[in-house]
C-alpha cells in the first residue's frame, strides 16, 4: 500500500515512520522546504522519544521519502493543524481544506482520504465532502472519506499511535470499513467503527473534558491561595476516594489541543456549551494568576528583586514543544511589570535562552513554568551561590524538597 501524508508534523510525521515500518511506502508532504529537505536526509525536525531512529531507517530502507507536493497513492492522510479563528473561536479549518485541495490532481477512483486533524463537529460532512463532490467523486463509492482523529500525548506519540485505541468515523459504512482496514496494519488498540460526525464530537470532548477538569484544579488553587487552605494536600486527600480524579493545577493549558479543541465545540452551540467556555476562561486566566502571585511573593520576599529567571517555556514536560504555552504570556506580564526576565530551558536551541548557572546569576526567582524533568532536583549549591535570593515559585508542582536554606512556594503554600 502506497500512503501520502500531507503535514510532516507532530502527528504526520510519527504516523509516517509507523506505516513506513510496517512495509508501506510512505511520501511525507510538508509546505516547508527545510523540512523536507532534512526529512530525506533521515532528519527528523520534532523531538520526540523513538522518531529520529524511525525516520532515518525509514529512509534508509527506502520506505519513506518527503516532497513538497502530494503524489498519486492508495490511501491519503491528512494531518495538518486546525487553529481556531479568533473572531468567533470557530475552527480554521483552510489548511485542511488546502491540503483536501492539494491531493485533487493525484488522487483517483478507489482511493481513500482520511482526516486526522481535530475539526469541529460536521466539518466532515459539510466542509471536506463538497470538496470532492465537486471534482465528481461519490463518496462511498468511488472515493472513501472518514475521520479518524489522532489522540496520542506528545512525548509517547510512537507508542500510542500503536496501542491507543482508534475512532474511525467514515462518511458511509464502506468509507469506515476502508478506513479502519488502513490503520490495522500497525494499530494493536481497538478500532472503534462510527461515523464522521460522532469520531469528529467524540475527539473534542476528549480534550474538552480534561480541560474542564484542569479548570476546575486551577479553580481549587485560587480558592485555596484565597481561604488559607494548601491546594496541594485537599487534592490529593480528595483523590483518595475511589472514583475521584482531581487533576494539577498549573501555570495555564498550552498545546495545540486542549486550549483549542473545546472552542470547536462552544462556537456551535455558544448559548449551551456553557461549563467549556467557563473552564477555557478559567484555564485563560492562570497565567494572570501567575503574575499577580510573582509580584506578591516578591514584595514579602525580595522588595527590590530586579530578575526573575523562568524555567521552562515548553508547554508540556521534557519536550520542545512550547505551542499555545502559557509561558510566554506570563514572560510578557512580568517584563510589563518592570522584572528582567530570563529564560532557562534545556528542551530548546534558542540563543537567547540561557544555561542554568547564566540563568539563575543574581536572579530574585527561579520561576518553573514546565516540568522537566531537568527541574525536579537542581543544583542547589549553584542556587546558594549564584541567586540573590535563594527563591523558587514551582507553579507545575514538582519540586518535592528543597535544602532548609532555599524557600519554595507552590499552590501548596500560596497563602503563607
Ligand atoms: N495540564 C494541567 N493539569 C493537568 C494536566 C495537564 O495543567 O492535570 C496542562 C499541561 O501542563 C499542558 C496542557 O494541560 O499545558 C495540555 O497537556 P496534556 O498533557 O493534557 O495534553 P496534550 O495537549 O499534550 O494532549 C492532549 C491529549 N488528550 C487527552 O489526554 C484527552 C492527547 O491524548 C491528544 O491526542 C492531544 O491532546 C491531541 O492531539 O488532541
Amino acid at each position: 500500500m502506497k500512503i501520502c501524508i500531507v503535514g510532516q508534523g507532530y502527528i504526520g510525521l510519527p504516523t509516517a515512520a509507523l506505516f513506513a515500518k510496517s512495509g508501506c511506502e510512505v511520501v511525507g508532504v510538508d509546505i516547508n522546504k527545510e523540512i523536507i529537505e532534512k526529512l530525506n536526509q533521515g532528519i527528523a525536525h520534532i523531538e520526540e522519544p523513538g522518531i529520529s531512529d524511525s525516520i532515518k531507517n525509514a529512509v534508509d530502507q527506502g520506505h519513506y521519502h518527503a516532497s513538497l507536493t502530494p503524489e498519486e497513492a492508495d490511501t491519503f492522510i491528512i494531518t495538518v493543524p486546525t487553529p481556531y479563528l479568533p473572531e468567533d473561536l470557530s475552527c480554521d479549518l483552510s489548511y485542511v481544506i488546502s491540503a483536501c485541495n492539494s491531493i485533487l490532481p493525484v488522487l483517483k477512483k478507489g482511493n481513500v482520504v482520511i482526516i486526522e486533524s481535530t475539526i469541529a463537529p460536521m466539518s466532515t460532512d459539510e466542509v471536506i465532502k463538497p470538496i470532492f463532490e465537486n471534482e465528481g467523486y461519490v463518496i462511498g463509492e468511488d472515493l472513501y472519506l472518514a475521520h479518524c482523529p489522532e489522540r496520542v500525548l506528545p512525548g509517547q506519540i510512537m507508542e500510542e499511535l500503536v496501542n491507543n485505541n482508534r475512532i474511525v468515523g467514515g462518511i458511509t459504512e464502506e468509507c469506515t470499513k476502508k478506513a479502519a482496514d488502513v490503520y490495522r496494519t500497525f494499530v494493536k488498540g481497538e478500532i472503534i467503527e462510527t461515523e464522521a460526525k460522532t469520531a469528529e464530537l467524540s475527539k473534542c470532548m476528549e480534550n474538552t473534558f480534561r480541560d474542564v477538569n484542569i479548570a476546575l484544579a486551577n479553580e481549587l488553587a485560587k480558592i485555596c491561595a484565597e481561604i488559607g487552605v494548601n491546594a496541594l494536600d485537599v487534592i490529593e486527600m480528595a483523590n483518595k476516594h475511589p472514583r475521584v480524579n482531581i487533576h494539577s493545577p498549573g501555570p495555564g493549558v498550552g498545546g495545540h489541543c486542549l486550549a483549542i479543541d473545546p472552542y470547536f465545540i462552544y462556537a456551535k452551540a455558544p448559548e449551551t456549551a456553557k461549563i467549556i467556555k467557563l473552564a477555557r476562561d478559567t484555564n485563560n486566566s492562570m497565567p494572570g494568576f501567575v503574575i499577580e502571585n510573582t509580584g506578591k511573593i516578591l514584595s514579602k520576599l525580595d522588595k527590590d528583586a530586579e530578575k526573575i529567571s523562568v524555567f521552562g517555556v515548553a508547554y508540556k514536560g521534557n519536550t520542545d514543544d512550547a505551542r499555545e504555552s502559557p509561558a510566554f504570556e506570563i514572560i510578557a506580564g512580568l517584563k510589563a511589570a518592570g522584572y528582567e526576565v530570563v529564560i532557562h530551558d534545556p528542551h530548546f536551541d534558542n540563543p537567547d535562552y540561557l544555561d542554568f548557572d547564566d540563568a539563575i546569576k543574581d536572579s530574585s526567582m527561579i520561576l518553573i513554568l514546565s516540568d522537566h524533568n531537568q527541574f525536579k532536583d537542581m543544583d542547589y549549591d549553584s542556587i546558594k551561590r549564584n541567586m540573590k535570593t535563594k527563591l523558587i515559585f514551582d507553579t507545575k508542582n514538582i519540586i518535592k524538597s528543597v535544602p532548609e536554606d532555599v524557600t519554595l512556594v507552590n499552590y501548596g503554600n500560596l497563602y503563607k
